[in-house]
């Protein structure tokens, strides 16, 4: 056993937990052509999807998200984030014209969520990006796309941006165009460097676009916006020059590509040599690094999971394939590692405290939290005790060790105003669909979809309320 120590959490730090819209709500009332990008993957490509689930139903949260909100009430979560489906959304992508019924089932989930003390926290992108674009225009290839992501936005801070505070431009995005144009494993397995790297331009684009547009418009008085990133925590291999190069690269292609437009306005100078180097620079034009330049984040949402570990390459690139960042870099598979081995994810709590560091450090301190950090784990109903309640301890063991890292983080002058666990509820997942649990809340497949709350509901609960837990004391961070 190991020795536990008392932890404090500062008095406002948020407590809450996350979803996304295609990763709940179903297609419920969902029209012909509204297809986001997930959809049409489940439908043209169902096979990589863990027992053939996907989207179509998801946790059904559409129709059962009064019942589900009662759960957090119960749970004491402070906020609540998801995301709008932008495919959804509108009927009309061009002319941005609204799907009220739609409109008026996100209406109602804000309003309930207000209503039962939980704060919403929105995000306009968590891969729902119409299917439509991408097949007229080329998904977030196309500059035209960044401008209907922008009368989107504006529609949509119309209708709630009295009653929301919390607002994000995307969840992770990096990761769409990596998966299916760098590393080309995802439909519709098309290798495309160039167009990987207009992509994650674009969205960069897009998110100081939309903050110029929220900053013209009358919201809420406090309303803030961020976006919601994915940087890796990355380790070289060894102290030896050669792998904290290779460290180096992999941080540039995938961390700074988005956390510097966001934060500091401006890519690094570095960057553009490199992309020059491998001719895969984006298109653009001085006016919109001027408007990226202006229009920063006031905040951001970090999402993390696991360290990422890399060396220098012992064999060299092929000179006949693609160029891919990974010309710089080997993964290294670091012997002894800790492991979740439901998601195939090393457990490294040290990163919440070497990310706040880095944010301190090097990015003015700027106001952070935890959008996204939890664990996947399969089959958890051989833990149900006799009452049916997943005893699930390697989750509370789990939270409590990146918690403690992240208060120890705090105490050394992180600006880090919240956490924010994956998941509320078990939901579908990019192919693994619902292998991988990770809610506060069972959803029961075999049962209709009935929802139980696991043990570390209950723990999560009496965190919230008391602001102290106890944690693992193996490891002290800094
Ligand atoms: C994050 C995504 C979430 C969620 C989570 C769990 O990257 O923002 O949408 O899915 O990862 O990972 P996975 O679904 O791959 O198990």
């Amino acid at each position: 056993m190991n020795e536990t120590i008392e932890m404090k959490l500062p008095k406002d730090f948020m407590l809450g937990a996350a979803l996304s819209a295609w990763q709940s709500e179903g297609w419920t009332d969902k029209k012909e052509g509204q297809d986001s990008f997930l959809d049409k993957w489940y439908k043209e490509f169902k096979t990589v999807w863990h027992n053939g689930y996907g989207p179509a139903v998801a946790t059904d949260f559409y129709n059962r998200y009064q019942e589900d909100i009662q759960h957090m009430k119960e749970i004491g979560l402070t906020h609540f984030r998801t995301s709008i489906n932008w495919a959804r959304f509108l009927t009309d992508y061009e002319n941005a014209v609204v799907d009220e019924t739609y409109a008026a089932y996100i209406g109602h989930v804000i309003d309930e969520l207000i209503a039962n003390d939980v704060e919403p926290m929105i995000c306009l992108e968590h891969y729902e990006l119409p299917a439509a674009l991408l097949e007229q225009h080329g998904g977030w290839g196309s500059r035209h796309v960044v401008d209907l992501f922008v009368k989107y936005a504006e529609k949509v801070f119309e209708r709630y941006g009295d009653r929301v505070k919390h607002w994000f431009t995307f969840n992770e995005p990096v990761v769409v165009q990596t998966r299916v144009y760098l590393d080309a494993i995802r439909w519709p397995f098309e290798q495309n460097t160039k167009t990987w790297m207009q992509w994650n331009y674009h969205k960069g684009l897009a998110t100081a676009k939309v903050i110029e547009l929220f900053k013209s418009m009358p919201l809420r008085e406090d309303a803030k916006i961020g976006t919601i990133l994915n940087p890796e925590v990355t380790y070289p291999r060894s102290s030896a020059s050669h792998d904290q190069e290779a460290a180096r690269m992999y941080d540039l292609f995938f961390n700074r590509i988005f956390l510097d437009p966001a934060i500091k306005g401006e890519y690094p100078k570095e960057l553009f040599e490199l992309m020059d180097k491998h001719d895969i620079t984006f298109d653009h034009t001085e006016e919109e690094l001027a408007i990226i330049r202006e229009n920063t984040v006031d905040y951001v949402g970090i999402n993390l999971y696991f360290p990422n570990r890399v060396k220098a390459r012992d064999i060299a690139w092929n000179p006949e394939a693609p160029f891919h960042p990974a010309y710089y870099y080997e993964k290294f598979d670091m012997p002894g590692k800790k492991m979740n081995p439901h998601r195939g994810w090393e457990i490294y709590p040290q990163i919440m405290f070497d990310m706040a560091m880095r944010l301190k450090e090097e990015y003015g301190n700027i106001e952070w939290f935890i959008a996204e950090n939890g664990m996947g784990v399969e089959n958890e109903a051989r833990f149900k005790n006799e009452e049916g309640v997943i005893q699930d301890d390697y989750r509370i063991e789990f939270i409590s060790e990146h918690l403690k890292a992240l208060v120890e983080a705090i105490e050394a002058g992180a600006n880090c105003k919240g956490y924010m666990l994956w998941a509320f509820s078990d939901n579908v997942s990019p192919m693994n669909a619902f292998k991988n649990r990770y809610g506060l809340v069972e959803i029961n497949l075999e049962d209709n979809r009935n929802r139980t709350l696991k043990k570390s509901a209950y723990w999560y609960r009496d965190v919230i309320k008391s602001r102290t837990f106890s944690a693992p004391n193996d490891e002290i961070y800094k």
